[in-house]
């Protein structure tokens, strides 16, 4: 009897102690993925030497004969422009491989550049390496395989490979001779496995399958097999696919999406396709943990077309704002150019847009000491819930209340009169998303709270709100005004100067 009489306070504690996971939560793969938010996509191959987009598998080997090709060129820009990973092309919709593949003739391991180089004892597969030299710069490699290969689709004429040892079966298709899964699972197989010229395995962050066709042939794609391979191989890679398994398109290739994003759908690779409108939001409270990633350009095309402009840093800047600052992860394409180096161009507009990004993003006013204040915390326990665990700069704590508790108000005093001209604001998905709608106040004249942020919806990984004019402040106030469950806020940031000259 005694001994129930005691348990019974200790469980209620216990009860509160953690929250329970709301529905879907990311795996780690999922969760590691999202920090990543900015990288590259590097479009390179045929087309790069034809002007083309869509090559249709006409070209030989011998076109891809880039000039100054320097692998290491593009990881350093790409690591010096903020960018945490590459992912490149290892065969676009033409079915050219750029890696030494066995499972085809046609890959650029059969032209003359790569035999040149290889008459000088130098490596010319080219995945291998720009995979050694994202590791040496310490940046993620991930490759981009297209499911769609007009190589073997019977439906694209190729007078221009006739007669050469590039006519090769023609596989793709339902009702076609031949299995093209299997050769799709070999490929997949060779580039999850494949490792450095020094022998060391190449860990692969993302791997990107397109859902693009231009061909009226049916190819009912095993995606399970391909997620298998990938799984087996490379368990840390994240399956990119139109919407899934484990990252979606975000809708549109324009580098934004809508300001409510749902890290969750309700449908797989295997069902119908959502369509831009729902990919762009996500299903809230889907099924299925499926954060949205934003594929888009720097130049007018993918793929490296001399004299097209490339996008200056204050829009690239606007569209990292309207991805990563609505829980997208914004995939920047800066194809190489035909001598095989990222354009000088290119180079400069990146800079820019590091250079932006520190400036708006890099002056968070807050730090670990000022002082915080809450509407409640989760069983009183400060020192694991309170409210100063989102000034803490740590991704494990999380300011929360009492279950039940949807609503709810966090507070930081700056300690001094700021002036405030934007929010970096994270919910702490590992245990799901629940925000559905936030505003941020901030303290004016006689210390009276003015909403600054209104109207705000989901959160999710990642909200970034700038403010039109900066607010001579010392209080900044964030409002949880709907939750699906008890709210979990993981960091707030505040951004501004200290040397205040707003009238
Ligand atoms: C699309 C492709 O058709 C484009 O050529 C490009 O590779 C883009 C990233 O995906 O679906």
């Amino acid at each position: 009897m005694w001994a129930s009489t005691l348990l019974w306070p200790f469980r209620i504690i216990a009860a509160q102690d953690a929250p329970a996971p709301y529905l879907q939560v990311p795996s780690q793969r999922q969760l590691e993925w999202q920090e990543q938010e900015l990288y590259a996509f590097l479009h390179f191959g045929p087309n790069t030497f034809t002007g083309e987009e869509w090559g249709r598998s006409q070209s030989l080997p011998d076109i891809c004969n880039p000039t100054d090709l320097d692998t290491d060129q593009w990881a350093k820009i790409l690591a010096e422009a903020g960018m945490k990973g590459m992912i490149l092309t290892a065969k676009h919709h033409d079915g050219m491989c750029l890696w030494n593949t066995s499972t085809t003739a046609y890959k650029i391991g059969n032209g003359s550049w790569a035999k040149q180089r290889e008459q000088s004892s130098l490596d010319a597969d080219i995945v291998r390496m720009a995979a050694g030299s994202a590791k040496k710069y310490g940046i993620k490699f991930g490759v981009y395989l297209s499911p769609w290969d007009i190589h073997r689709d019977p439906a694209m004429p190729k007078p221009g490979l006739e007669g050469t040892m590039y006519d090769e079966p023609q596989i793709f298709g339902d009702s076609s001779p031949g299995d093209y899964n299997v050769l799709y699972v070999q490929q997949l197989t060779e580039l999850v496995t494949m490792t450095l010229a020094d022998g060391t395995h190449i860990d692969i962050f993302e791997v990107w399958l397109d859902g693009a066709s231009g061909s009226d042939t049916v190819q009912t794609f095993d995606w399970t097999g391909f997620r298998d391979a990938i799984r087996q191989h490379q368990p840390g890679a994240v399956m990119w696919g139109h919407q899934g398994p484990d990252a979606r398109w975000v809708g549109n290739e324009d580098g934004a999406s809508r300001p409510t994003n749902w890290h969750t759908l309700s449908r797989t690779q295997d069902d119908p396709h959502y369509a831009g409108e729902a990919l762009e939001r996500g299903v809230r409270d889907g099924r299925y943990w499926t954060p949205a990633e934003s594929d888009a350009r720097i130049r007018d095309g993918w793929f490296y077309h001399a004299g097209e402009p490339s996008k200056s840093g204050a829009t690239l800047m606007e569209m990292y704002l309207k991805t990563v600052g609505r829980s997208v992860n914004l995939l920047l394409d800066v194809p190489p150019d035909a001598r095989g180096l990222i354009p000088d161009t290119d180079v400069a507009n990146l800079r820019d847009f590091t250079r932006l990004r520190n400036a708006t993003l890099g002056r968070n006013l807050v730090t670990p000491e000022h002082s915080t204040f809450s509407s409640n915390v989760r069983a009183g326990n400060n020192n694991k819930y309170g409210p100063c665990k989102i000034i803490d700069g740590r991704q494990d704590t999380y300011w929360t209340m009492d279950d039940g508790e949807m609503t709810g108000w966090v507070e930081v005093d700056l300690g001094n009169v700021y002036c405030v001209d934007g929010f970096i604001v994270q919910e702490h998905i590992a245990l799901g998303q629940r925000v559905g709608g936030y505003g941020i106040d901030a303290t004016v004249d006689a210390g009276t709270y003015r909403a600054v942020v209104n109207n705000g919806t989901s959160i999710g990984h990642k909200r970034i709100d700038l403010l039109d004019k900066a607010v001579k402040t010392s209080r900044i106030r964030l409002r949880i005004t709907q939750a699906n469950a008890v709210p979990l806020i993981q960091s707030l940031q505040v951004l501004g100067s200290r040397n205040c000259t707003t009238k």
